[in-house]
């Protein structure tokens, strides 16, 4: 018997209800949890609990809010291997990849348990004689925290944490495939000091728990990593008009690689970058745009490289790439690869790959010959594909990078100084890679990017107080002035 894990409301576990069986990708034998789902009900008393919690936890001092996240973060980090196991498990990312991402959400935890202390606010003189100006950060209320299956740790952390230390309580909606991870970070989050209600869990279909959890009058912001579509829908549902909204969607990230880059640091940035973690993150390097005169020497020494890539359980050590996480993932990505070909494009790999376990397998796929305006090269595919593109010079290789929809990373290898710098600067994307992956990002700075990308104030570090509280300016007259 599998254990059954459950939505969480105030404090305690919701009861009852249809279940859902979660398997995982690298062997679809293994059920790695059963989990009740959540209905419209349970999202409506997710919302009141939170809601009713708000003047208890606003009210604490940062202090309090500061020790439950050091004391959460602290349990996650000495949980690293066990939650790290079950992260691949569920998800499918290799034992180091998903270790590295718990690791990232305890030191997530940590961050905004030290950021809470920082000075937030500013006392100033009035304009006029005798008025003291103060400006202060407020939390904004109930938060709907809805985020995607391919970080199922850290970018639920990267949310709950600022959301808390910030004063605001949480109803969280993890995607449905990887409710363990959600649920054990909310069960270490209660356990480690927040008071009943703070932070509230739905394990529930987005189709039917979502609409409350954004449009109920009683949520004040809703924070969202996922698709364009869902974004748009999210955007766009009637709400309540004070209602702050977060996107973080898609990404079609260009990497540009130029004649003089170190070839083997390049190979390195774009298989690590467009296969790492299955290739399934909005940040992927998926777009290859390489000038002429390297360009065949790259591919050949891709291929090389990928002649060394191994395909496996996402729990043998060793292994490069585990599954993807689902059929229907899977099933885009092939479909991706048959446009590709459609429209003229030479597919390398990609194929469908039968190991000792039944799972989601593929090989990782390299597209060749398509052009900068073919469908591989303006949608997100979100699996292990990457296409090359090939541009006459750095001049069209910019052109082609800001051509991109979805400006969220964008990566230039280059030795050349004033290249780099020239990228760096006239990139239209909300982050720019030198030399680096366009995926792979610190936790103190912010993230997001432009275009159809992402929504509203940027994420994490010390950009999340901008999302994560409302400022509010007070004026006051101390008395009479006296002179
Ligand atoms: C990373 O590249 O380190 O959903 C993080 C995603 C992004 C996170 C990427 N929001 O893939």
């Amino acid at each position: 018997m599998s254990r059954t894990i459950t939505s969480v409301v105030g404090g305690s576990p919701v009861t009852g209800g249809s279940t859902h069986t979660d398997v995982n990708p690298s062997d679809l034998a293994d059920v790695v949890l059963e989990h009740g789902e959540a209905d419209v009900a349970v999202a409506q008393q997710a919302v009141a609990a939170a809601a009713q919690a708000f003047p208890t936890w606003s009210r604490t001092t940062p202090w309090q809010r500061s020790e439950v996240l050091d004391k959460a973060g602290s349990e996650v980090l000495a949980r690293a291997d066990e939650l790290g196991d079950l992260l691949a498990r569920e998800e499918g990312k290799t034992l180091p990849e998903a270790r590295g991402e718990v690791v990232r959400a305890g030191q997530i935890l940590k961050y905004f348990a030290g950021a809470v202390l920082q000075p937030h606010g500013h006392q100033l003189d009035s304009v006029r004689p005798g008025v003291d100006v103060s400006v202060t950060r407020e939390p904004i209320g109930v938060v709907s925290v809805i985020t995607p299956w391919n970080f199922p740790i850290a970018i639920p952390a990267w949310k709950i944490a600022p959301a808390l230390a910030f004063g605001n309580t949480v109803v969280f909606k993890p995607a449905e495939l990887v409710p363990g991870s959600a649920w054990e970070l909310v069960d270490i989050l209660n356990r480690s000091g927040l008071p009943e209600g703070a932070l509230n869990l739905v394990l529930g279909r987005g189709s039917s728990v979502g609409p409350t959890l954004t449009t109920d009058a009683a949520v004040n912001a809703v924070t969202f990593t996922g698709s364009v579509a869902t974004g748009r829908l999210i955007l766009d549902a009637p709400a309540p008009l004070g209602r702050k909204v977060q996107l973080e969607l898609g990404g079609k990230n260009p990497l540009v690689i130029v004649d003089d880059a170190d070839l083997a640091l390049a190979v390195e940035c774009l298989v690590q970058g467009g296969f790492g973690s299955t290739g399934q993150r909005c940040t992927a390097s998926s777009f290859a745009v390489a000038t002429d005169s390297i360009h065949d020497r790259l591919v050949e020494a891709v291929q090389e490289r990928l002649g060394r890539w191994s395909v496996g359980d996402a729990r043998t050590p060793g292994i490069d790439m585990g599954p993807v996480v689902d059929p229907s993932q899977l099933r885009q990505n092939q479909h991706y690869l048959d446009v590709a070909r459609r429209e003229g494009g030479e597919v390398l790999g990609g194929e469908l790959v039968e190991l000792d376990t039944e799972g989601h397998y593929m090989s990782p796929a390299l597209v060749l010959g398509t052009s900068a305006g073919d469908t591989i090269n303006r949608e997100e595919v979100f699996g292990p594909v990457v296409s090359v593109v090939r541009v006459a010079d750095y001049a069209e290789a910019l052109a082609v990078a800001n051509s991109s929809a979805m400006n969220l990373s964008a990566g230039i290898c280059t030795t050349d100084l004033a290249t780099a710098a020239h990228f760096r600067r006239n990139s239209r994307a909300g982050m720019v890679m030198v030399n680096l992956p366009t995926a792979g990002v610190d936790f103190h700075v912010p993230f997001g990017g432009r275009g159809d990308s992402s929504y509203g104030p940027r994420e994490q570090g010390f950009a999340a107080i901008d999302f994560f509280t409302t400022s509010k300016t007070a004026y006051t007259l101390p008395g009479s002035p006296r002179n």
